[in-house]
């Protein structure tokens, strides 16, 4: 039997951390559908995902990227999410924007640009001072294109030494997280393509630095829990960026293209105990909506990785454990199925009531009212970000 006490107490205490930039526009780079309400500034934005923490009761955390989140006071932004019930998560780092990357940032060629990307870097050690947050997430468009184009080993040298830079400025209880990335904007090399590259680097960079896996960036047909499996039991995993891909960084919601993934994740995750907060996994989404209404579709994705939770808490260790002992295959396997087979909505539902929650997000937050007043509200102006 599975202990449904202990999967109740877990889901208690889940959060999912919500990207300020999944409520903004945003597009392929064919068109960007501009969306009535939008938010104009961060602090909009911030507002937004107090709503979808409002409705689902588990997304306490709302991660910057800077610039696109860019304000004189941060301190005075992190009070204001507080005001609205919620925290600044992670701090992304963007070094993929101006002109001057064409080549790459901190692994650029030219010693100027990289200069300039490491001071943007440790800017964003001094938003997470100011804003108390714990996590620096960092990902780099860099690389190549065309064969010969750099010298491959030599821009692993500029990395890693900017990465050194990032580390020493840590305080005390801050963490970098290395996030990788198969291809794309770089198509011929990526300086940080694959999570070996990136734990390479955390390795010698020491405890601080962690990896993040995004689950969108890897090849298809990747074992995405198996690398989840190992970065655990190695204690280099520092977080999630949940999406979805069909073909490549698709940026969908969690859970739409393949829930059975998210579930063996998540089983992977329950496993090796990393559910529990202490265990320090921060598990963010990392989602642009181009043409589904913004807030649903953050409250849809939140809801999608509780009821993958929830499956990977109903397994049945003991029976699992034995199952693999007997050498029971297929017995094993059925222990898996039978968790992801359960529905899991009527229990999410009732933990809801239980914190004075509606049962149906979705359907709450559409009677709220919230979506009419910003469209009615928010006229004039775009926030930066993908859409910009
Ligand atoms: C890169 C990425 C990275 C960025 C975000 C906007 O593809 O996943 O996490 O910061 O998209
Ligand atoms: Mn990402
Ligand atoms: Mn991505």
């Amino acid at each position: 039997m599975s202990d449904i006490t202990a999967a109740r107490a877990a889901l208690r205490q889940q959060a999912v951390e919500l990207p300020s930039w999944a409520f903004g526009n945003s597009g392929t780079r064919f068109k960007v559908f501009a969306q009535p309400g939008v938010p104009r500034s961060p602090e909009e934005k911030i507002a937004d995902a107090a709503q979808v923490h409002r409705f689902t009761g588990i997304a306490p955390k709302v991660a910057l990227h800077i610039p696109w989140d860019r304000v004189d006071d941060y301190a005075k932004l992190a009070e204001y999410a507080g005001e609205l019930g919620i925290e600044v998560g992670t701090v992304n780092a963007n070094v993929f924007q101006d002109d001057d990357y064409r080549l790459g940032s901190v692994a650029n060629p030219d010693p100027r640009v990289r200069r300039k990307a490491l001071d943007h870097l440790l800017e964003c050690v001094d938003v997470m001072d100011a804003t108390g947050s714990r996590d620096l997430k960092l990902w780099f468009s860099d690389g190549t294109n065309y064969p010969g184009q750099d010298d491959i080993r030599a821009r692993q040298d500029r990395l890693a030494e900017a990465l050194e830079a990032v580390r020493d400025r840590l305080g005390d209880g801050q963490r970098m997280l290395l996030e990788y990335k198969l291809f794309e904007p770089a198509f011929y090399t990526t300086d940080v393509p694959d999570w070996g590259t990136a734990y390479a680097h955390c390795l010698k960079l020491g405890d601080k630095a962690q990896v993040v896996v995004d689950t969108g960036h890897h090849a298809p047909g990747t074992n995405i829990e198996f690398i989840v499996a190992f970065l655990l039991r190695e204690g280099r995993l520092g977080g999630f960026d949940f999406n979805s891909r069909f073909y490549a960084d698709d940026d969908l919601m969690v859970g739409a293209a393949d829930p059975f993934q998210l579930f063996r994740i998540m089983h992977e995750v329950v496993c090796a105990g990393a559910h529990e907060p202490e265990a320090g996994v921060a598990f963010m989404l990392d989602q642009c909506h181009n043409i589904e209404p913004k807030i649903p579709g953050q409250i849809r994705s939140v809801m999608n990785a509780q009821e993958a939770t929830a499956k990977a808490l109903l397994v049945d260790a003991e029976a699992l454990a034995a199952a693999q002992a007997a050498g029971d295959v297929l017995g094993a396997n059925a222990v898996l199925m039978d968790a992801y087979d359960t529905d899991v909505r009527p229990l999410l539902a009732e933990l809801r009531g239980e914190q004075g929650l509606e049962p149906d997000p979705m359907a709450a937050y559409a009677a709220s009212g919230y979506a009419e007043r910003i469209a009615a509200e928010r006229v004039g102006g775009t926030q930066a970000g993908w859409g910009a």
